[in-house]
């Protein structure tokens, strides 16, 4: 066993971006790639020496050769502990409460989250702090710093660990030790939730669909809904993780698990379908006959929590992300308690967390998760919701009524304009930045601008200000539009067209979304113009 220094250089474009670093997974393997980030990473904390962190990542391809490698290098870093998930697997919100459970300095999550796996698709790594949460901004950028001045990396050249022996192992003076990926987390499920109840439901004829998506939850699906909880045998379905997620598309939206769609809209659907995404932070929930925007899901979880034994003293407050509708905010307005607008990103929610000012967080993009980790938590929403429905014992489209009749309804949608050039994504956000300031007072579509502005955010606990987080466009009567480019993407550009639009009711609350949304749609065409700069006829993905 030898400890190597190992000379290198700089790499240009390792910026994390909303969520780590994502690139091609051919471009993570090419050499020095993968070793040049970790060695800047461990460098920009301040280095390992003498620290534990957790490792695991959602299973992709080139998840167990970067496992490795980075084992190696923490150990010639001097690191004294990595906690890995069995194979090296570990879904993100596990590996934020293993990160809490073992006090551990940090982790590193290998994912490229809802981005497809494989040889020719994305590969990602993420840094996470010692509360569990995604690293902040001025640690993204100081190790971002540090990739550009970077001339040599630490590592034990050593024979691989055995990644699927649960317990310890020596790397040098390092512990290795391998974690059942599972157990912890559904422990920790438990006590939030009423399991007993939910068992209860489920021996009643309760009927669900979960689609693994062929990724990280499968595991952690299974054991909780059907071994735990006594789901029907093959409620699961794709359930076994694949390293390049059987060629799905592991982002839970309707566009792409359109199968579980398909069978929640067709006849004899089950009653509650749900998905989640390639490392298991997001879900997406859809009731018997009706799919639920991400941001009513979260407004209906913040106003029924307290129904659940892990939330029955109430909630502290909840944040959103700014693109996130306004739903949410409505009922913190009933409940008396705060609501927080922050940029998109789970990063921003860790202080809030960590102040005990909010206790619930969403995003639009199908995220939600609350002050038991620190990161949104897919498998957590889905089973807050099963909770839900077995206390209030309706259907979720009574329950989604029930809320539209008390709260008013946000018609929400989010277009996505994918792989475009980046020049004339970057055109199309320069031409619309520079007018915002002209454009309050003006009328269109039969609504008045009464506010344009480029959104930035200062954190209420330390004073951190993140500028350039979106062009938001808002009318009188509070619908709106924003507009940002996506931080996840490995190529091109996408630009996001997030809309809204509010109506009180009784009258109005069952009309299609999209047509709910056309004025606001057609002035956003009329004021940034997307189709017109782009060529393009549409939006490639509509949420
Ligand atoms: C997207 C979502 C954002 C989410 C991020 C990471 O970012 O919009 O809400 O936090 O993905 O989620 P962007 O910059 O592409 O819009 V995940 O599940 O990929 O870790
Ligand atoms: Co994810």
């Amino acid at each position: 066993m030898q400890n190597l220094t190992i000379s290198t250089q700089p790499i240009a474009g390792q910026k994390p971006g909303t969520s780590g670093l994502r690139k091609k997974t051919s471009v993570f393997m090419s050499r020095h790639y993968l070793e040049n980030f970790i060695q800047s990473t461990f460098d920009a904390i301040g280095g390992v020496q003498g620290k534990s962190l957790v490792l695991g990542g959602d299973g992709r391809y080139f998840n167990d050769r970067a496992a490795q490698v980075i084992l190696r290098m923490a150990a010639a870093n001097g690191a004294a502990r990595m906690i890995v998930g069995q194979g090296a697997v570990l879904s993100t919100p596990a590996a934020s409460h293993l990160i809490r459970l073992n006090r551990a300095d940090g982790g590193l999550i290998l994912s490229a989250s809802h981005n497809p796996g494989g040889r020719d698709a994305d590969f990602g790594v993420k840094y996470n702090m010692a509360n569990g949460g995604p690293a902040p901004e001025a640690v993204t950028e100081a190790i971002f710093a540090r990739t550009q001045v970077i001339d040599s990396y630490r590592v034990i050249e050593t024979v691989d660990v055995d990644f699927m022996k649960i317990g310890a192992q020596q790397i040098g003076k390092m512990e290795v030790l391998v974690v059942d990926p599972v157990s912890d987390y559904a422990r920790l499920m438990e006590s939030l939730f009423d399991f007993p109840k939910i068992r209860a439901l489920f021996a009643n004829g309760f009927r669900m669909r979960f689609d693994a998506m062929c990724a990280v939850t499968g595991p952690y699906a299974t054991e909780i809904l059907e071994n735990r909880l006594g789901a029907a045998k093959g409620t699961v379905t794709h359930g076994t993780p694949l390293p390049d997620f059987g060629g799905m598309h592991p982002d839970p939206n309707p566009t792409w698990a359109h199968e579980l769609m398909d069978e929640m809209m067709g006849a004899d659907a089950p009653d509650f379908g749900a998905a989640s995404d390639g490392d298991g932070d997001r879900n997406m929930v859809v009731g018997r006959g009706i799919y639920l925007s991400p941001s009513d899901s979260l407004a209906v979880l913040a106003g029924n929590a307290h129904l659940a034994p892990g939330y029955r003293a109430g909630l502290k407050g909840v944040a959103r992300s700014m693109p996130t509708s306004a739903a949410v905010d409505r009922v913190a307005a009933a409940l008396g308690i705060a609501s927080h607008e922050t940029p998109t990103g789970w990063k921003f929610f860790g202080n809030l967390l960590d102040a005990g000012k909010v206790t619930i967080c969403g995003e639009e993009s199908f995220g939600t998760g609350s002050d038991h980790v620190r990161e949104k938590d897919g498998l957590w929403a889905v089973l807050l919701w099963l909770n839900i429905l077995a206390e209030r014992n309706e259907p979720v489209v009574e329950i989604l009524n029930g809320h539209w009749r008390r709260f008013g309804r946000n018609y929400y949608s989010r277009h996505d304009y994918e792989a475009l050039p980046i020049d004339q994504a970057e055109a199309v956000m320069g031409a619309l930045r520079t007018r915002l300031t002209m454009l309050p007072g003006t009328r269109i579509e039969g609504m008045i601008i009464a506010a344009a502005d480029d959104f930035a955010y200062s954190d209420p606990v330390d004073g951190s200000l993140s500028k350039s987080q979106g062009l938001r466009i808002l009318f009188e009567g509070g619908s709106r539009f924003v507009l940002r480019l996506s931080g996840t993407g490995t190529e091109g550009a996408t630009i996001r067209l997030y809309l809204e639009s509010y109506v009180a009711g009784p009258e109005g609350l069952d009309v299609e979304v999209q047509e709910a949304l056309t004025p606001v749609i057609r002035a956003a065409e009329a004021l940034a113009g997307i189709r017109a700069a782009t060529g393009r006829a549409g939006p490639d993905v509509v949420t």
